[in-house]
């Protein structure tokens, strides 16, 4: 796999309108979600739920890449087909989660460092071989009166690279992540704040490592006020900080910029892209999505667990995969 392919395959997963379906939770997340609709998360409902988002018709006008979990990237459909298979029918993407997810950071008890760079060579070969083109990888900073510290940032800084590196090596995009997290009574000053100091740092370990940017994707929070600060800012001065604070520290090399929802509504998270889309700024980059939550709550909850259930599912999947393409191009109208 060459340099320009990286590229090429970035380029697609950001085309015009189209974004990202996050569907890597891992065990425990997707039981969080399942229990309050009463469903058991077993390896066949999990399958079932996956498999009807994958076929959802028409998914691939504005769905241009799923990220799948270990579990997914090896399941078969019902009928035989893997669920790589049918993904790739459908001319849509498939990427894979490759972190072991975010442990506590030795020394800093309210912070974490994702783990998972031990073998990881040997598993993005195995994942490459599955199908997947491109993967992700998250690193969480959660913001309190004395942190994230310097430890927190440069340790997930510093792991980041060193995936974006592997994951190069082995032909497959890397999606970096970092999350600053939007728990607390922080204001949007915090955020911006502190999500330019996580992505200046993390671009300077990108460098250190020769990661080829053109062959990468970057999936951050927005800047957002804390979930429970008293003022909220608007849909207009969300848009205005979080593409203020991203041409202040993602270089123009970045082909696409995929946002994560992080627990907003699915319509904010949608009428937040679409104003940054709206604001009629000439961008390096594409501004896209790559939702977990703002794509599968509507239709988790349609579904319930019940065949039955599966078209009108499949269409809640449908609507917001279709109000955040819209977005990804400015042109959603609530
Ligand atoms: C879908 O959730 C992903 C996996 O999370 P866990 O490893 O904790 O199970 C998560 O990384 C997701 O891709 C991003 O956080 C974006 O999802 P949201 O819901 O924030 O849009």
């Amino acid at each position: 796999m060459t340099a320009a392919s990286l590229a090429e395959t970035a380029k697609a997963i950001v085309a015009d309108g189209k974004g990202i379906l996050a569907a890597d939770e891992s065990f425990p997340t997707i039981k969080k979600r399942f229990d309050p609709l009463g469903i058991e998360s077993t390896e066949d409902n999990r399958r079932s739920y996956r498999e009807m988002l994958f076929r959802a018709p028409e998914a691939e006008k504005y769905i241009s890449g799923v990220i799948l979990f270990d579990e997914t990237i090896r399941q078969k459909a019902a009928d035989g087909t893997s669920l790589v298979e049918l993904l790739e029918s459908r001319g849509i993407i498939p990427g894979i989660k490759v972190d072991g997810g975010a442990k506590p950071l030795a020394g800093h008890p309210d912070e974490t460092v994702t783990e998972g760079l031990d073998g990881l060579r040997a598993r993005l070969e195995d994942y490459a071989g599955l199908g997947a083109r491109f993967t992700k990888w998250r690193a969480v900073y959660r913001i309190d009166e004395e942190i994230p510290t310097a430890a927190c940032l440069s340790a997930n800084a510093h792991a980041l690279a060193r995936y974006a590196a592997l994951a190069q090596d082995a032909g497959l995009v890397p999606i970096v992540e970092p999350e600053v997290l939007m728990d607390g009574e922080h204001d949007i000053d915090i955020c911006d704040m502190v999500t330019e100091e996580v992505l200046r740092g993390v671009y300077a370990e990108l460098a250190i490592q020769d990661v080829e940017l053109e062959g990468t994707l970057l999936k951050p929070n927005m800047v957002l006020s804390g979930k429970d600060c008293a003022e909220q800012a608007s849909v207009q001065e969300v848009a205005e900080r979080t593409v203020r604070c991203l041409k202040r520290a993602v270089p123009a090399a970045v082909p696409g910029i995929v946002f994560l929802s992080g627990g907003q509504s699915d319509e904010q998270a949608t009428e937040h892209l679409n104003a940054m889309n709206k604001l009629g700024e000439s961008l390096p980059w594409k501004l896209s999505f790559s939702y977990g939550r703002a794509l599968q709550a509507a239709p988790l909850k349609a579904w319930a667990g019940k065949t039955e259930n599966v078209g009108a599912a499949q269409q809640a999947y449908l609507d917001r995969a279709k109000a955040n393409g819209e977005a990804a191009l400015g042109r959603y109208a609530a």
